[in-house]
């Protein structure tokens, strides 16, 4: 159902990130890549996304069949904050390049990424794929999520002008290997990871910020990886997915005692007495807990990695390539 006749010529923009680094690793080192198969990562270094010649070179170099559209300007809470013209402009333009030169090079399928935080702020819960448009995301974000609400919209209108079966996939937070570290610009767990690694080596309290009570749903870069490559090969519908992990009514909170508790989640946690929660910082969302039952109906045997072990994979990551991580 790879909607094409032959083996595919798979182009990974955003290639070189998180996610990107997830799928090269479920494609070249779990076996994934099949016979005949050309899987393309692209970073930015190769081709600029934001300009629209830079991006048709690319996809004129490599003539991909499909494409996984990853490349965005990626943040935490607080650089979303701080950027939300930013985060519309940059998205907004790599998106419509992409899409546009997939359109125009006879891509078969593309596969975009929108995110759970996108999702209207007052909503039911849970969230599910038919909520995305019903009202104004939370303010914290809003640049993100009506950018990539766009994708949505960018891909409807393919699939009713030209026919195309362009979609997208709905993760909910993701860490792993090759996150983002930055305890400034990046997401809450490789954050919270970095400044364990710091408190420790100084033997300082482990601060972790907002009120604590707001409530997330984390998925393993590499259990969305392998999604990823269902939905590429599988998934027929222009509508989106939500890929989030079971068990909707059970987030991660973020109190401070939480983090204690889950001391076997950061093994290098230190063995402070407490953690503090500056709470003058804001929590954002206080909830996006989105429903995949929609996956589920697919792929009712799906095996997600448990979150403590993928943790302390990300933590054993973090700690070996301390000095080259993103930080
Ligand atoms: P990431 O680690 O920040 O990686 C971003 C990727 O986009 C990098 O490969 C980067 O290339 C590329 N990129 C950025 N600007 C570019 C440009 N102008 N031209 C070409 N490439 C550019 O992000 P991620 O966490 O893997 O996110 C991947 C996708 O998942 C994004 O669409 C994001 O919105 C979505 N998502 C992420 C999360 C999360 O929690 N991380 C949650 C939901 C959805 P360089 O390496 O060269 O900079
Ligand atoms: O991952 P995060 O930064 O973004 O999580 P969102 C922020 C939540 O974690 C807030 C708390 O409730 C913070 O108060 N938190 C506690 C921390 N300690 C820390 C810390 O050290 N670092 C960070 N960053 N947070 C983003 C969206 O929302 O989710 C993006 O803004 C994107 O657009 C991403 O979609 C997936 O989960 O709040």
């Amino acid at each position: 159902m790879n909607g094409s006749v032959g083996p595919m010529r798979v182009l990974v923009t955003g290639g070189s990130g998180l996610v990107g680094r997830a799928i090269e690793r479920v494609v070249k080192k779990e076996g994934e890549e099949r016979e005949g198969e050309e899987w393309i990562f692209l970073s930015s270094k190769e081709a600029n996304l934001m300009s629209a010649e830079e991006t048709r070179a690319a996809f004129e170099k490599h003539h991909p069949t499909h494409v996984i559209h990853l490349a965005a300007m990626v943040g935490g809470l607080f650089r979303n904050m701080r950027q939300n013209l930013d985060f519309w402009r940059y998205n907004v333009f790599i998106n419509d390049n992409v899409l546009q030169a997939a359109h125009e090079f006879g891509v078969v399928k593309v596969v975009s990424c929108l995110s759970t935080c996108i999702f209207p702020d007052k909503t039911t819960y849970p969230i599910d794929e038919t909520m995305i448009h019903n009202g104004p995301p939370h303010e914290s974000n809003f640049g993100y999520a009506f950018a990539k609400r766009m994708i949505d919209v960018q891909n409807r209108a393919y699939f009713q002008q030209y026919g195309l079966r362009y979609t997208a996939v709905i993760p909910t937070n993701v860490f792993g290997p090759h996150d983002n570290f930055n305890i400034d610009d990046g997401h809450v767990l490789p954050g919270l990871i970095h400044k364990t690694y710091l408190a420790k080596k100084e033997g300082k309290p482990l601060q972790v910020w907002g009120s604590g009570r707001a409530l997330r749903q984390f998925i393993y870069s590499l259990d969305l990886a392998r999604l990823f490559l269902w939905v590429l090969r599988e998934y027929d519908e222009v509508e989106p997915i939500i890929l989030s992990v079971d068990g909707w009514d059970k987030n991660l909170s973020l109190q401070r005692t939480t983090i204690p508790r889950y001391t076997c989640l950061l093994p290098i946690l230190p063995d402070v007495a407490t953690s503090v929660c500056a709470t003058s910082k804001a929590d954002g969302q206080f909830k996006k807990t989105a429903s995949n039952a929609k996956l589920r109906k697919y792929l009712p045997d799906f095996k997600f990695t448990p979150f403590r072990a993928a943790v302390k994979e990300t933590c054993d990551w973090f700690v070996a390539n301390y000095d080259a991580a993103r930080k």
